[in-house]
């Protein structure tokens, strides 16, 4: 079968069109101030819960104020182990608007006067009518059930929001080069994240980010697993030497998103499991197996890392006879009776 014929390829490497929205949509959009807040909440399921982690990271990062991320299960189901009397901006993102969890959490916390409510989507829907600042990112909707483009425009978005809420409209104006060097990325490295993908002599895979890179790392590693029936987990740096080290053997892929302040510590974790026999693809600005040779700051150049990966997991589904739209036993939106 013709690879253009899958959604999931179409849709990655469609992606950065909708990153260019995202930027537009973000831009024009009327944003609350992080001073007025004194905590701040990222929510959403799955793989919007993994965005939150690291925009939450990011939010931190970029402000100096403290930022959190939940599941949108636990807002709902145990919130008070997440809220607190202060003024709160909740941040709910979600591709389709309509997950359960997410929705009743929101709901909620708007019935309780909490604070206001921000929600980022690709899809006008129940969450959205909830908002005081509503990011819709049309451009990032999907046929397929595992999130490739939606995520990234959501993230382009988060990121730019973020970039906003801290006064750094230097960050904005550097962003905007993100969909060209995305498009060059796709083009350079597909054949790499074949090559990776369609080896079915690697039976586990490894994804190591820290920082604002750690959420991306979750993600890529949901990719891995919903498309692909892989085991795979992902990590913090530092962490992968306290125990999953164990795993590691000539039949697996590390996969290391690597930053550029931390590089040092981070390569040589790579380097170490080079040792063990384990395969080894890093990513990185530059004097890695994926340069991104951008110039972007490294605080919003994080959506880099994903087309690649997106495409690794991508070719390896096809590779083991799976259908890369369809995961097992999944649906695009996960919907309760409540
Ligand atoms: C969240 C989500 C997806 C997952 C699957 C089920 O959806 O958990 O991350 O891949 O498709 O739904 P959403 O709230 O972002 O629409």
């Amino acid at each position: 079968m013709n690879i253009e014929t899958y959604h999931t390829y179409k849709e990655i490497k469609s992606q950065t069109q909708a990153w260019a929205q995202a930027l537009e949509v973000v831009t024009a959009s009327n944003l609350p101030k992080a001073g007025d807040y004194g905590q701040v909440i990222f929510t959403g399921c799955g793989s919007t819960y993994y965005q939150s982690l690291s925009a939450a990271a990011l939010y931190q990062e970029l402000t100096g104020r403290s930022a959190r991320a939940v599941p949108g299960g636990e807002l709902l189901l145990n919130s008070q182990t997440i809220l607190t009397d202060q003024k709160t901006l909740l941040v709910a993102i979600s591709r389709s608007g309509t997950t359960t969890e997410t929705v009743k959490a929101v709901e909620r916390f708007k019935k309780e006067k909490r604070g206001e409510i921000v929600v980022i989507s690709n899809y006008d829907e129940i969450l959205s009518r909830m908002a005081d600042v509503n990011i819709v990112i049309g451009k990032g909707q999907e046929e397929s059930v595992a999130q490739t483009r939606s995520f990234a425009s959501m993230f382009v978005a988060v990121s730019a929001l973020c970039a906003r809420m801290a006064g750094r409209d230097d960050l904005l104006t550097s962003m905007t080069d993100l969909p060209k060097v995305g498009d060059r990325l796709m083009e350079k490295y597909e054949a790499y994240a074949k090559e990776i993908g369609e080896n079915l002599g690697f039976d586990r895979f490894y994804f190591l980010g820290s920082g604002i890179r750690y959420g991306l790392a979750c993600e890529v590693n949901l990719k891995m697993k919903e498309m692909t029936l892989t085991h795979s987990e992902p990590f913090h740096f530092m962490e992968f030497r306290h125990g999953p080290v164990s795993m590691v053997n000539q039949n697996a892929v590390v996969v290391g998103m690597l930053s550029d302040a931390n590089r040092i510590h981070e390569a040589k974790v790579l380097s170490e499991m080079e040792m063990l026999g384990g395969t080894v693809a890093s990513f990185g600005e530059a004097e890695a197996d994926v340069c991104f040779e951008s110039n972007i700051p490294e605080s919003v150049r994080g959506v880099l890392y994903l087309p690649i990966l997106q495409l690794m997991a991508f070719y390896r589904s096809i590779k083991k006879g799976l259908n890369p739209d369809r995961p097992a036993n999944l649906t695009a939106v996960v919907k309760l009776d409540f």
